[in-house]
């Protein structure tokens, strides 16, 4: 979606709340401003020779896996991935995740959630940044010590901010922003240690070299490798090329969960399940070549380390996310059986990236995640009085109703889940008791954007009464 559309979904739902109600605060609007920084190449040499970067490893038993590592290939569709040969190969070396899915388009949103528990209702690959009072599984990670590290291929040096970074012969994409979770929060880039863990590829094969690999690592490919401006052909060559020699490498291999996901599926108007393999030490020969088909989402990478690891949560989609059930086994953790009939997951609740009249969500403080630990202290100590206030204002959330998702007007589009990301609008973002609960409280707040395409579609009566709600909070 371009910038244009956003603007005019605001215009419209301004429009719209001020002939309705007075209520609307139009006054309170104040259009937020993102960095740009896109340094030039000559700036990122000189810059480059000042970098640091920490080579820390560490080693805290997990309950299924020591380490977990991540690895993002680029949109593509389920079962064009499953069908190529490299993938089929590395799905014979390990697990199958045969419903996972992505939580929407386009890129960027899924790499923020998968750090954060949240996408905050960004809808396109811009340039974004979540405020140094939002935290990440490093604020998790750290209350162990668990030592974490990204790997950003072609990362022009370590801790690098820029948009991008081209490749200086064809200036063809190679590294890019937006697919770099970490770099997103202010909470990792305010903190000059913590940006010395964000590395490239020439620093994980020391790190592996120098058995001083990290703990939790999320991995990104470069534009040619990942596969978007390639083919799935080209990503999973890449894919097994990188994963090969590492699945014979016996210090990679030890007590390591390697996840090998995609950040979405290509089209659209389809269900935005993504092909994925678990492999490495921590799943068991006798699982090789099997699928597990519990449902699962980009928040599943939080859940299932916090259960690993026994951490807290963010208080919010990390709460009641399905964890891998390798870690479920290990934990005693039930997963919830999640009706994916209407779920298409292919579009973005309003809210705070999408509006700039609408509050940062407060995540719930009061949350228990799956295994059975509340909301990070900081994150409460931070958010406790804004949660109050949010979920006070929410009448909504001590009402119910009988409505089916599916007899709503928006319902093909809405599941379980997105009806959990459209809480978020006011606030309430996680519950611990399950979707129905956080379903029935928020369906007078959903409200949905289309991506792509011209215009907005879809923009309903419930979008009013969100935007009327987030009068009360601004
Ligand atoms: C980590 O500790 C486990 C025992 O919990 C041990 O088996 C393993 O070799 C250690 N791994 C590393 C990389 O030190
Ligand atoms: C983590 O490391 C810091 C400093 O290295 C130390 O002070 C702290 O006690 C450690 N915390 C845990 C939980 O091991
Ligand atoms: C990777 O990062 C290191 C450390 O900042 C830097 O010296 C090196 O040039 C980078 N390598 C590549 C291939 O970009
Ligand atoms: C970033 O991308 C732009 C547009 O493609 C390009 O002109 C520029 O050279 C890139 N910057 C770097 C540092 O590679
Ligand atoms: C991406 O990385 C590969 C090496 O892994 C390299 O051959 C390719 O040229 C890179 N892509 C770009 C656009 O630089
Ligand atoms: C999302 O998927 C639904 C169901 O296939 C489709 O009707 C709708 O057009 C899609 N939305 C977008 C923005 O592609
Ligand atoms: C989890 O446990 C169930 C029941 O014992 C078993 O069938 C399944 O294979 C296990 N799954 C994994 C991934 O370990
Ligand atoms: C899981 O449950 C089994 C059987 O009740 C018990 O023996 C085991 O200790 C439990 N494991 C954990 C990690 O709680
Ligand atoms: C927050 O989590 C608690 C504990 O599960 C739950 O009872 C409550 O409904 C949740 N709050 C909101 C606003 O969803
Ligand atoms: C979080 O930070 C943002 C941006 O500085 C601020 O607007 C918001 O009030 C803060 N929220 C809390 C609960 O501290
Ligand atoms: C949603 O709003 C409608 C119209 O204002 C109201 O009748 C209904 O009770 C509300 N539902 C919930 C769940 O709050
Ligand atoms: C074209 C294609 O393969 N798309 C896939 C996207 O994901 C859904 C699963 O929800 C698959 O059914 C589609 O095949």
């Amino acid at each position: 979606m371009k910038f244009s559309n956003q603007a005019g979904l605001l215009t419209m739902a301004l429009a719209t709340a001020n002939a309705a109600s007075s209520a609307s605060s139009s006054s309170s609007y104040q259009p937020r401003t993102y960095s740009t920084y896109s340094p030039s190449a000559s700036q990122i040499a000189q810059d480059a020779a000042k970098a640091t970067s920490n080579h820390r490893t560490s080693n805290v038993t997990g309950a299924a896996a020591n380490r977990i590592f991540q690895i993002w290939l680029e949109n593509t569709d389920y079962d064009k991935a499953a069908g190529d040969e490299n993938l089929a190969w590395l799905a014979t070396k390990g697990i199958t995740l045969d419903n996972y899915w992505a939580l929407t388009h386009p890129s960027e949103p899924n790499y923020l959630a998968s750090a954060g528990g949240d996408y905050f209702s960004l809808d396109d690959d811009r340039f974004i940044t979540l405020p140094s009072n939002v935290s990440t599984v490093v604020d998790l990670l750290d209350t162990k010590n668990i030592s974490w590290a990204e790997y950003q291929e072609h990362l022009p040096y370590t801790g690098f901010q820029g948009f991008n970074y081209s490749n200086q012969e064809t200036f063809a994409n190679d590294y890019v922003r937006k697919h770099n979770p970490l770099v997103l929060y202010e909470s990792v880039t305010n903190d000059a240690d913590r940006l010395a863990n964000i590395k490239n590829f020439t620093e994980f094969y020391r790190d592996v070299n120098g058995s001083t690999l990290p703990q939790w690592s999320f991995i990104t490919p470069n534009m040619t490798n990942d596969g978007h401006d390639t083919t799935i052909k080209v990503a999973g060559a890449w894919a097994r090329g990188f994963l090969e020699p590492l699945l014979s490498n016996e210090y990679f291999m030890e007590n390591t969960l390697v996840v090998l996901t995609f950040d979405e599926n290509e089209t659209y108007s389809i269900k935005n399940k993504v092909f994925t393999i678990l492999l490495g030490g921590a799943v068991p020969e006798k699982l090789h070549g099997t699928t597990d088909s519990t449902y699962y989402d980009h928040y599943s990478l939080l859940s299932s380390v916090e259960a690993n690891w026994n951490l807290p949560s963010l208080g919010r989609h990390d709460v009641d996310a399905n964890v891998f059930q390798l870690i479920a086994n290990a934990t005693n953790i039930t997963n919830m059986a999640v009706d994916t009939t209407y779920k298409v997951n292919n579009q973005t609740y309003t809210g705070y990236l999408l509006d700039d009249q609408i509050a940062l969500p407060a995540p719930n403080v009061t949350a228990i995640n799956k295994n059975g630990k509340g909301v990070l202290p900081k994150i409460v100590s931070v958010w406790g009085s804004e949660y109050s206030a949010q979920a006070s204002a929410s009448y909504f959330t001590s009402t119910t109703t009988t409505q089916s998702a599916a007899s709503l007007t928006d319902a093909v589009t809405i599941a379980s889940s997105d009806v959990q990301k459209s809480a978020s609008v006011t606030g309430s973002s996680a519950s611990a008791s399950g979707s129905s609960i956080s379903a029935s409280a928020s369906h007078n707040l959903t409200s949905i954007v289309s991506h792509g395409g011209s215009g907005v579609t879809g923009l309903s009566w419930t979008s009013l009464v969100a935007l009327m709600m987030c009068s009360i909070f601004a």
